[in-house]
């Protein structure tokens, strides 16, 4: 090979490497929603279908995804469904869940069996479901009543945001699952002082906001980000003293993702670990698009006034806020980049990664091998044909620790194979080999000194 395709090949594979959004490869996500738990991020997400039906949006159900590092991932499934509402027939937009006095509320849109929008709120003792409908009907229905967006200020109310074309909102009351009828449901103005002017304004409509509010506080003031445009669209932020506004108009956050974007896009900010993060999607996965999307993350920062720089979307995402621990059982479904891979669920292992083939392969970021391990230790289940696993480091061919050989079982096994001794911290890459077929699952991995 000459030595200039040597050096394309050199830059391809650390490109490869270095890449960390979107953070998903396993589904289709859009519309994040990131809720800051106990110490933990969760990611809730919409979730496009692989197969598009109609060339239009094809979602079903809303996902779940968290970390504690901001790199790797932990996968719980599907968390609910518009099958879980009795009264809608289909259309998972984009979704919020929050935390109130030891429940988690998760607030989705959907369409109603007899066709109009309508938004449900559905409830469960813990982040990762099961959710329940809480009402057995919509808490809210209208033409255009998509894309909630539930913000809980310092003093305890909590605000429902949402809508396409309008914006309006309802002030919660104590229970999450009605609102202060003395109040109503109120419409923003969105005057051009606070939402700017269409720059394409073909559909006439009154200002650049488009859809996907979501509602932030820092230092006492409110900022409201949103998709703007209209289509393609891009992301902006308007400002108030008060979570009702009236809203003055910042800036542009996000242009237009020119390179695999999708046609949409929706902001979700969390504040974690001393950073602020801004969640958003494109459409960058193989075979993505518009209605193929995938949710991607990248910091957010603040000039000294408050205004926000425009964020550029990278390929590189965020650095890990911590080390992972190796040492205790390690969720194959964590992952923080994967070549080939889907995840699953059963009853008895719960979530799991499958569809393993021969040269897909999973990276965990950051792993802190201390001062070192000497075996590799795995859970997988190969009905199958079975095959190995090559632990390497830091890259997909980089240094090879030791082969884990995977047997045919029947049911789950835990399999350990020696590893060469290294220190300190690392991506770690386990390769998958074998024959054909699918090989086999995985349900943990972990390190033993
Ligand atoms: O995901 C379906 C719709 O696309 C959402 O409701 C909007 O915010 C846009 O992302």
């Amino acid at each position: 090979m000459k030595k200039r395709n040597l050096l394309l090949l050199a830059v391809a594979m650390s490109a490869t490497a270095m890449a960390q959004n979107p953070i998903v490869q396993t589904y289709y996500t859009a519309d994040p929603a990131p809720m800051v738990h106990d110490g933990t991020v969760y990611l809730y997400t919409s979730h496009d279908e692989d197969v598009t039906i109609k060339n239009f949006f094809t979602m079903n159900d809303w996902r779940c995804y968290s970390s504690k590092d901001m790199v790797n991932w932990t996968d719980h499934g599907a968390v609910l469904s518009y099958t879980d509402f009795e009264w809608s027939r289909g259309d998972a937009w984009a979704g919020q869940c929050v935390y109130r006095n030891g429940k988690y509320y998760f607030y989705v849109p959907v369409n109603q069996k007899n066709g109009g929008n309508a938004i449900g709120v559905a409830v469960s003792d813990s982040p990762t479901g099961p959710f329940k409908d809480a009402l057995g009907k919509p808490l809210l229905a209208s033409f255009g009543y998509i894309d909630p967006t539930v913000f809980i200020d310092d003093d305890g109310q909590a605000y429902l945001y949402w809508g396409n074309p309008n914006l309006w909102y309802v002030k919660l009351n104590e229970d999450m699952l009605s609102y202060d009828q003395e109040v109503g449901i109120v419409k923003d103005p969105l005057n051009k002082e606070g939402f700017h002017v269409r720059y394409r304004d073909a559909d006439k409509r009154p200002s650049a906001y488009e859809e996907a509010p979501w509602l932030y506080k820092r230092n006492d003031q409110y900022y409201l980000f949103y998709a703007a445009g209209g289509v393609p669209e891009h992301l902006a932020y308007s400002t108030s003293s008060k979570p009702t506004g009236p809203w003055v108009y910042g800036d542009t956050i996000m242009h237009i993702i020119r390179d695999r974007g999708a046609f949409t896009n929706h902001p979700g900010v969390i504040d974690y670990e001393g950073k602020t993060y801004l969640f958003y999607h494109n459409g960058a996965l193989p075979g993505g698009g518009g209605f193929k999307r995938s949710v991607c993350v990248d910091e957010l920062t603040f000039n000294p006034d408050g205004s926000i720089p425009v964020i550029p979307p990278t390929k590189e995402g965020v650095q890990a806020v911590r080390n992972l621990n190796p040492f205790k059982r390690v969720e194959a479904e964590t992952i923080a980049w994967s070549k080939g891979l889907k995840t699953a669920k059963d009853p008895q292992t719960g979530m799991y990664v499958s569809q393993i083939h021969n040269g897909d392969y999973l990276k965990v970021q950051a792993v802190d091998f201390n001062k070192g391990a000497k075996r590799f230790n795995v859970s997988a289940s190969a009905s199958t044909q079975g095959g190995s696993i090559e632990i390497r480091l830091d890259a997909p061919d980089g240094q090879l620790l030791g082969t884990c050989t995977i047997g045919q079982t029947d049911g789950w096994k835990t399999f350990s194979s020696k590893i060469q001794k290294v220190k300190g911290v690392h991506d770690v890459y386990l390769v998958f080999k074998g024959g054909s077929d699918e090989l086999f699952q995985l349900d943990w991995w972990m390190l033993k000194k």
